[in-house]
């Protein structure tokens, strides 16, 4: 199968190619795509080098999925014309994630809706993807009626520059390209992506949005803040979510362990938790700190991590591919 790889030279492509080696997708020939001043630069997959090639000619190959990581612009631009030409275009950009004619995908949660006539399918943001997973089975068991989340997001999130960044500041050194208009290093940004006019930031607008999405449901009320910290590894969340019906803890627990995607990781007796640097690497989105919100019923708080540019990226989507191939709909 000819599979290209979209913005192949960033953080969340680089993980994209390792995550396709690794769960062993049947890739026949890899078609790199990254900037004009990448092209030509030769990359490792799984023991073969390829060139990486400009988008009109991994477009002339007729790959038969695309996966899109290089920015909403250019998935604004070129997924259609992938699309068009017959590609499955699975786009990890917020570009096409709220169209109401594509389909925001989190496999555990609503692959089955997949059909034939989805050419572009929409990866969501890695902030909401651990939120819905964690959520998924209490959700169905107990309904959510809001959300309370507050995110500590890692610097990869950003990408290379926001990782070189902080790493110059740690090294006593002014960061000559920042990602960041403040030091990031030994500080916590109450900001990631662009202000809209409510106040809130596009990052706590897409968990909004993104979750009713996905769960197909309008009346859960969300509210989010969401925060740059300076970490590698992961995204960690502290939600408090209220549900319609009352639950018991122990069945919540029992829930989580059977939650596709999820480990429970909760023994604060001995001091474990769920934290970035036991997200990192892995695809398992952590759940750990549950307890009940002791000032109101029906309410419990929890600690969700997971490794941003796995489950909240590269591995979503290339799940999403699988249930495709799975599905008979690559050709
Ligand atoms: C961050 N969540 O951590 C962002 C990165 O809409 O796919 C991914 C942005 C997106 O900064």
């Amino acid at each position: 199968m000819k599979v290209a790889v979209v913005g192949a030279t960033g953080l969340v492509g680089t993980e994209m190619l390792k995550v396709l080696a690794e769960r062993n997708f049947p890739v026949t020939e890899l078609l790199p795509v990254a900037s004009a001043r990448s092209v030509g630069q030769e990359i490792e997959f799984q023991g073969k080098k390829y060139k990486v090639v400009s988008m009109d000619d991994a477009l002339a190959a007729r790959p038969a999925v695309a996966i899109f990581s290089a920015g909403g612009a250019i998935s604004l631009q070129e997924a259609p014309r992938f699309a068009a030409a017959g590609t499955v275009v699975i786009d990890n950009s917020s570009a096409w994630r709220m169209d109401p004619t594509k389909k925001l995908v989190v496999p555990e949660i609503n692959a089955h809706t997949l059909t034939a006539d989805d050419k572009i399918i929409a990866n969501p943001n890695c902030s909401t993807i651990q939120l819905v997973v964690a959520l998924n089975e209490l959700h169905k068991r107990y309904r959510a009626t809001r959300i309370v989340v507050s995110t500590y997001q890692s610097v990869t999130g950003t990408g290379k520059q926001a990782v070189d960044q902080m790493m110059q500041e740690r090294a006593g050194q002014t960061a000559g390209n920042p990602a960041y208009p403040h030091r990031i290093d030994l500080n916590v940004l109450p900001h990631i992506d662009v202000f809209q006019d409510n106040g809130y930031t596009k990052e706590e607008m897409k968990m909004v949005l993104e979750t009713k999405k996905i769960f197909r449901d309008d009346s859960i009320r969300l509210t989010a803040t969401t925060v740059r910290v300076p970490v590698i590894g992961g995204h960690s969340e502290a939600v408090n979510v209220e549900f319609a019906q009352e639950f018991d803890l122990a069945e919540v627990r029992e829930l989580l362990r059977q939650t596709e995607g999820v480990e429970l990781v909760d023994d604060v007796k001995n001091n474990v938790y769920p934290m970035p640097q036991g997200a990192h690497g892995r695809d398992a989105v952590l759940v750990g700190r549950l307890r009940r919100d002791e000032t109101q019923p029906k309410t419990l708080n929890m600690w969700v991590v997971a490794d941003n540019l796995r489950k909240g990226a590269a591995t979503n989507a290339v799940q999403i591919a699988e249930v495709l191939l799975e599905m008979g709909l690559l050709k």
